[in-house]
């Protein structure tokens, strides 16, 4: 299985969208292996956005991505890293299909609600970013036989 970050932006937090999106994770069958509230710092967001520090709208981002507190949570899965990506649709809510996260929950290319890890590789890295190992809980949920069939796995 693998592991993915999911991060509830302040304009998830602000639109009272929470529960929405936790919803809509639990029921997909995506496994929560952690989950907590915390404040982005300036920091952080350079480290998270590494690709996009020298964009005019870095500032901007940074200054959205630390207004509110976000919450981060750790999810696991068969391919859970592409399902969740997919799941959230592309950057722009404008033009996110129907049926994503972003594409039923907001019209803006920045107020998007929620980060998803674009890769392996950086899931791996986020998670760990976020999460120390006593925050991960690598525990069977009781439903695995139903939420995937044999040999999956
Ligand atoms: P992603 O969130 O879909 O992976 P990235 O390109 O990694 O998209 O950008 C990270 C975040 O930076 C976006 O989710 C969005 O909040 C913000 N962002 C991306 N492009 C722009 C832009 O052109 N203007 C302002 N904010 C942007
Ligand atoms: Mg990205």
């Amino acid at each position: 299985m693998e592991r993915t970050l999911a991060i509830l932006k302040p304009s998830c937090i602000e639109r009272s969208l929470i529960g929405e999106i936790i919803n809509r994770i639990e029921k997909r069958g995506i496994i929560i292996q952690g989950m907590k509230m915390i404040r982005m710092t300036e920091e952080m967001c350079r480290a998270h956005y590494s690709h996009l520090v020298e964009k005019p709208f870095f500032p901007e981002l940074v200054k959205q991505m630390t207004c509110t507190p976000v919450i981060v949570i750790c999810l696991a899965g068969v391919e859970v890293v592409r399902v969740f990506r997919e799941m959230t649709g592309v950057t722009n809510g404008r033009n996110a299909l129907p049926g994503t996260l972003r594409g039923d929950f907001c019209v803006s290319g920045q107020m998007n609600i929620v980060h998803a890890s674009d890769s392996v590789e950086n899931a791996q890295a986020e998670v760990a970013r976020f999460f120390s190992p006593e925050e991960l809980f690598d525990y069977v949920p009781e439903n695995l036989n139903f939420l995937y069939g044999a040999g999956e796995i």
